[in-house]
């Protein structure tokens, strides 16, 4: 079955949103677009309790965008964002989610972040992502949305350890940091992910 796997395309990471990805908003029309081609859709939800520990606001003399060190990791201070049940939290207005056979929330555990829509940054707890695709046989996945660099990034390398084949579909991402993004892409062609455009599909 040909599956699709779409990160967090929500209104607090479009350009007007609270974690705005620039162009995040242009994605759309080519998600809905893209969605006929597979069989199997899947959507992600990045689903922040209001006192979650990525958030600057609930760490005293911090900022947007310092990094501290959370269980012994990095982790980036973002603003608030994508707090379960906001207008921020859903998903852009325009985009199609009427083929989402699933959506996965991640994030909801208020003292560790989940970039990856397969496991929280500690790699401690699995959001069942893995175990469902399995059930289904699944052995190929699409991922696209955003951030390219954030959690579209680290969910593809989760997807690639958890034994799947891994496309990444360019033109139905954008990233926080493109440039940045353009050394992972590197990365991630390395590891054997394809990197594919949507006209190819
Ligand atoms: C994301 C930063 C914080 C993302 C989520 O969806 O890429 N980025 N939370
Ligand atoms: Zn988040």
């Amino acid at each position: 079955m040909k599956t699709l796997l779409i990160i967090d395309v929500q209104n607090d990471f479009m350009p007007s949103g609270s974690l705005p990805v620039p162009n995040g908003d242009e994605i759309v029309p080519v998600i809905n677009k893209v969605q006929d081609k597979f069989d199997l859709v899947i959507g992600t939800q990045d689903w922040h309790p209001k006192d979650h520990i990525s958030f600057a606001s609930n760490h005293e003399e911090k900022s947007n965008f310092d990094v501290i060190e959370i269980h012994n990791q990095p982790q980036t201070l973002w603003p608030d964002h994508c707090v379960q049940g906001t207008e921020g939290a859903k998903f852009h207005p325009g985009l199609n989610t009427e083929k989402f056979e699933a959506i996965f929330r991640k994030g909801t555990d208020k003292t560790i972040d989940s970039y990856s829509a397969f496991y929280d940054n500690g790699h401690l707890k699995s959001t069942g992502l893995t175990g469902y695709l399995k059930d289904k046989e699944i052995t190929q996945l699409y991922v696209c949305g955003l951030a390219a660099d954030i959690c579209v990034y680290f969910s593809i390398i989760d997807a690639l350890q958890e034994g799947f084949s891994c496309y990444f579909i360019d033109d139905a991402s954008k990233a926080l940091d493109a440039k940045e993004f353009e050394t992972l892409k590197k990365e991630m062609i390395a590891k054997g992910i394809q990197i594919v455009r949507s006209e190819s599909l």
